[in-house]
């Protein structure tokens, strides 16, 4: 992307005057896990800024560890909210980062079991390759548990700079 949008993403205004529809994607596999994602999603209501959350289907999912699926992890339950925000998406991940971390989230190995994980999919069309925010999530386009909640709340929902989410493979998909 361009170094203006890129630098936005990073230090721009903390809010703009016209909403934005942003994606975030919800994920656990420790602990109540339905009982974590209803705290999530309450925390969602609550944020500044921002208004008419929706929320999708909660799925289960085979955790995805870095060496593909492990059968032998704890599952997941997934979902996807749609949001309208005139939060910075600097300011938008970093309250996310808290409501993570309100929830016991720790950061250990990459990819392992988490209480909780809200990642900011997509953030209106912007695209941006900074490394503490790359828009939209690398890797949304390959994760059914991302894309079948979205379709759900959004049959015509576009991964920016990707297409359509109804034509993308992993959308079709079962698991993960
Ligand atoms: N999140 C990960 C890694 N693996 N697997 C499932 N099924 N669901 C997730 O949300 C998930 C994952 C890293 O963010
Ligand atoms: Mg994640
Ligand atoms: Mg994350």
């Amino acid at each position: 992307m361009n170094r203006r949008l890129a630098q936005g993403v990073a230090t721009g205004p903390a809010a703009s005057t016209s909403p934005t529809t942003v994606v975030i994607a919800l994920g656990s596999n420790l602990g109540d896990r339905a009982a974590l994602m209803a705290a999530a999603v309450a925390d969602l209501h609550r944020l500044p800024l921002t208004t008419g959350v929706r929320v999708g289907p909660m799925i289960e999912s085979v955790a995805i560890r870095l060496d593909g699926p492990d059968e032998d992890a704890p599952a997941y339950l997934n979902t996807v909210a749609l949001a309208e925000t005139r939060l910075a998406p600097s300011v938008l991940l970093s309250f996310l980062h808290r409501i993570e971390a309100d929830h016991g989230r720790e950061r250990r190995e990459r990819w392992g079991d988490r209480t909780l994980d809200l990642d900011l999919i997509a953030y209106g069309d912007v695209r941006s390759d900074a490394p503490e925010l790359t828009l939209p999530h690398p890797r949304a386009a390959e994760r059914s548990f991302v894309l079948r909640p979205w379709l759900a709340l959004d049959p015509h929902a576009v991964l920016p700079g990707i297409g359509p989410v109804a034509e993308l493979p992993a959308a079709r998909e079962e698991t993960s």
